[in-house]
């Protein structure tokens, strides 16, 4: 029987995943934990949570011997922008903490998620259509650790035969859990203040095309991916996966068609307006469609009318 650990899981897609993956596999058999976030009353209420540093590679591996883990889905990571301001830290959480979850994967026998991101790529990679397997030189930090957590998944499946296998996520748009400290975090912003009636200041530039996917998609990309027969894939790790790709000011635009009055200005930061810069516009995710079925449900116009509708239900009722 499957028996998951989520690390992470207090953050914007772990509070999501967690109760999907309850809802699949059963409360009990699903482990959330966090490092310092208290889980919200979803999560507590829904099954076991332990607090847990991924740093901390002793208390790991107790807990995946404890619990009987089989499954990781290892979501801890520090996101570009905060990244960006502490790089150190950042090596530490994000390449200390894989290394320890796959050793213990390979020293326990589980098998891993490792969500990597549109951020292994660089300037000099090809931004519209960006093939799955290109030029990958990434100028950030955030960038390096996640194409070198690919390259390790990708190492400890050949060399040691564990079962690694991930998505290279776009920015992700969610009602649910604000996201924290990323280049892509306006597409969230921008909902909470269009809800609240107040101008939006954006810190990015108007033109600035990005990749994007709306949480319930990027759910089902992890599940999806981590349910297919593992003679299907060819890549395991880094699949481009996208459902979208827009600019500031196509979203605001696309928002004005359920709030006329919306408005929004511009005051770009330069550290984050250069980590986007440096990303693709456009994934071509055709290798992810057909080697696992990738699909997106959410295209922009239905993701804005959901999240709309979704996150103001929210904030009347003062979540
Ligand atoms: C970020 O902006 O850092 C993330 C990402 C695209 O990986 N949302």
């Amino acid at each position: 029987m499957t028996r998951i650990l989520i690390t992470g899981a207090t953050g914007q897609i772990g509070s999501e995943l967690t109760l999907a993956l309850r809802d699949i596999y059963g409360q009990e058999q699903v482990v959330a934990s966090g490092r310092k976030h208290p889980p919200s009353t979803a999560i507590r209420e829904s099954g076991p949570f332990v607090y847990l540093d991924v740093t901390d590679s002793r208390g790991l591996a107790e807990l995946v011997a404890s619990h009987n883990i089989d499954t990781i889905y290892h979501l801890a990571s520090l996101l570009s922008a905060v990244a960006e301001a502490h790089p150190q830290r950042a090596w530490q959480v994000n390449m200390d903490g894989l290394t320890n979850v796959l050793e213990v994967a390979r020293k326990q026998g589980c098998r891993v998620f490792f969500p990597s991101s549109i951020g292994v790529f660089g300037p000099t990679t090809p931004p519209d259509h960006t093939p799955q397997d290109t030029i990958q030189q990434p100028t950030t930090i955030y960038g390096i650790t996640k194409l070198s957590g690919e390259l390790l998944c990708n190492y400890y499946y050949k060399r040691f035969g564990v079962d690694c296998r991930g998505v290279r996520y776009p920015g992700l748009i969610s009602h649910v859990t604000r996201p924290g400290g990323g280049t892509t975090d306006y597409a969230v912003e921008i909902f909470y203040a269009a809800l609240s009636g107040v101008p939006y200041t954006c810190f990015l530039g108007p033109d600035t095309r990005l990749d994007m996917m709306y949480m319930p998609d990027a759910i089902r990309a992890a599940v999806t991916l981590m349910e297919t027969e593992g003679s299907r894939l060819s890549h395991r790790n880094g699949y481009n996966i996208t459902a979208m790709s827009f600019s500031p000011e196509e979203l605001a635009t696309a928002i004005r068609k359920h709030i006329p009055t919306f408005s929004m200005r511009y005051e770009v930061d330069p550290v984050r307006q250069a980590i986007a810069d440096s990303w693709p516009r456009s994934m071509d995710d055709s290798v992810a469609r057909r080697e696992w079925g990738w699909q997106p449900h959410f295209a922009m116009a239905e993701m804005v009318s959901d999240m709309l509708a979704k996150l103001n239900s929210s904030m009347e009722k003062g979540e």
